[in-house]
Order: C-alpha cells, then structure tokens, then sequence
C-alpha cells in the first residue's frame, strides 16, 4: 500500500500561513498593538501608633488580621511603637480596605483609638 507524500492521514495539517499585516480572517490590517495587561494595583495596609492602645491589643488585631504570628506580630507592633508607623500587609485595593475596616471596628468596640490606612504601594 502507498501513501502520497502531501496527503498523510495521520499527519496534523499546517497551520495556515498568515502574511504580514493581514489578520486570521485574511483582512488587511492597518495598525497593529500588543495589549499588555497591567498587575493590579497594590494596597498597603499601615498600622499609626497612638500613645493609648495597649501594646498586647495591638499584637492581638495584627495576629487576628494579618495572619501574622506572636512573633512577627510582636515586631510589627514595636516597629508602629518606636517608627510611628508599619506595614501589617499587602493586598489588592477592596481586600486593603476591608481589613482597615475590621481593624477600626474592633479598636472601637475596645475603646481604643488605635488607627490605620491603606495606600496604594510606592505612594
Ligand atoms: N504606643 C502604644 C503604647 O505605648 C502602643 C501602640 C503600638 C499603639 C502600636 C498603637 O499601632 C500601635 N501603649
């Protein structure tokens, strides 16, 4: 039995060649653009010291929160005490905004004026 060289039934076909300026429909195309996508923009989540909230709430709302452990949790609470301000977390904007949210609604609850933001990274 013989098979024609241009003609393999196991063989994948080939693509179709595409020219130069001419899209997947054969139309011509007059300007083209690579669509980049851009990362979401990054939130920062800052933890402000006051001279009032105790230091053991603090580490508790950055474990609770943040998923930190005691450890880390503890670092960032001295490095609010000392520098005035820490990072407790990155995340996307609505994720950033609600942990601000939940930060604030539980240092009210306790009576405490502890306060944070959130901004976009490198602000
Ligand atoms: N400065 C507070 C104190 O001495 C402790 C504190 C730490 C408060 C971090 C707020 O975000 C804060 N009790």
């Amino acid at each position: 039995m013989e098979f024609m060289a241009t003609n393999n039934p196991f063989k994948p076909p080939e693509p179709p060649v595409r020219q130069p300026d001419r899209d997947e429909g054969g139309s011509v195309v007059l300007e083209r653009r690579t669509q980049r996508v851009q990362p979401p923009q990054m939130y920062q989540v800052v933890m402000l010291n006051d001279d009032y909230t105790p230091m053991e709430f603090v580490v508790v709302v950055i474990q609770e929160f943040f998923g930190k452990d005691l450890e880390s949790a503890t670092q960032i609470m001295l490095k609010i005490h000392l520098d005035g301000k820490a990072v407790c977390g990155v995340y996307p904007k609505d994720i950033a905004a609600t942990k601000v949210d939940q930060v604030l609604e539980a240092a009210h609850k306790a009576g405490h004026p502890l306060k944070c933001i959130s901004e976009p990274v490198d602000f």
